[in-house]
């Protein structure tokens, strides 16, 4: 069993610069945040669990990736991966604030799958009220090597400072860039993955994924941490949807743990 010090990133080695480049940029690379052994065991387990759950891929976005949302509540092995303390301890070492699990989904560009994952930000899909949201950030992590021909993550530089737009649509290349067209011509990071390392990108952040232009799957698990002081804003969504919330309640309890244990505790 590693411990937390091993991994070749985690919260006591990440520099303070490595910190305040995510916080600049939007986005971070991080090697190393899980043995290239438990990605492979985490990529067999997300591979089963697709074909078993057939139930959880999403229509419209199908072609663009099979998503299997809140995996870890199905699946005990996921379920590790989720709440991985290395990841937990990053994600709260870059966000600066205390944190809970939003929610978890595996992301499987299928081969060949010739649709890319089109530019957007996270952050308006979700049924969270602003004010009580002081950061939320998702950590992607690579559970197979992940090249750019395989649907690796393109990141719009500083694009995390475009808040408070609406939902973006991720099968639509000019979306996004018609609602911010600065974006533009704002620089853009493409970053290649190996099986355990991840990125982290706050959910204001741009981004969009390469199609899968190989003959394997590329698979991703995305954990997503949100303030922990986060509300419920009552707009509609897959897993609040069916939890009969009050707008304005915090999302907390089981569906929503602390799950990172630091000096914010
Ligand atoms: O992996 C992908 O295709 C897209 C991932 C994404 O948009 C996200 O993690 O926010």
């Amino acid at each position: 069993m590693t411990t937390v010090s091993e991994y070749q990133t985690n919260a006591a080695n990440i520099s303070e610069g490595a910190v305040q480049s995510y916080r600049a940029q939007g986005f971070i690379h991080l090697s190393g945040v899980i043995s290239q052994a438990e990605a492979g065991r985490f990529y067999s387990a997300a591979l089963e669990a697709s074909k078993t759950n057939e139930s959880f891929a999403r229509g419209k976005s199908e072609k663009v990736f099979t998503q299997l949302v809140n995996l870890w509540r199905e699946d005990p092995v996921i379920k590790e991966l989720t709440f991985h303390p290395n990841l937990a301890a990053l994600a709260e070492r870059l966000a600066g604030v205390a944190l809970r699990l939003w929610h978890d989904h595996v992301l499987i560009k299928q081969p060949f799958n010739q649709a890319p994952t089109e530019f957007h930000q996270d952050q308006p899909y979700w049924p969270h009220n602003d004010a009580a949201n002081r950061h939320c950030l998702s950590a992607w992590v690579a559970l197979c090597d992940v090249p750019a021909e395989k649907g690796c993550l393109t990141f719009i530089n500083k694009s995390h400072h475009y808040t408070g737009r609406r939902a973006q649509d991720l099968t639509d290349a000019k979306d996004l860039l018609q609602l911010c067209p600065d974006m533009i011509y704002m620089p853009r990071t493409t970053i290649p993955l190996r099986a355990g390392d991840c990125t982290f990108h706050s959910s204001w952040t741009a981004h969009m994924a390469t199609p899968n232009f190989t003959a394997d799957p590329r698979v991703a698990h995305i954990v997503i941490y949100m303030d922990a002081d986060t509300t419920y804003s009552g707009t509609g969504h897959p897993v609040t949807d069916p939890l009969d919330l009050k707008v304005g309640e915090p999302l907390a309890g089981e569906m929503f743990p602390r799950i990172a244990k630091n000096d914010f505790n």
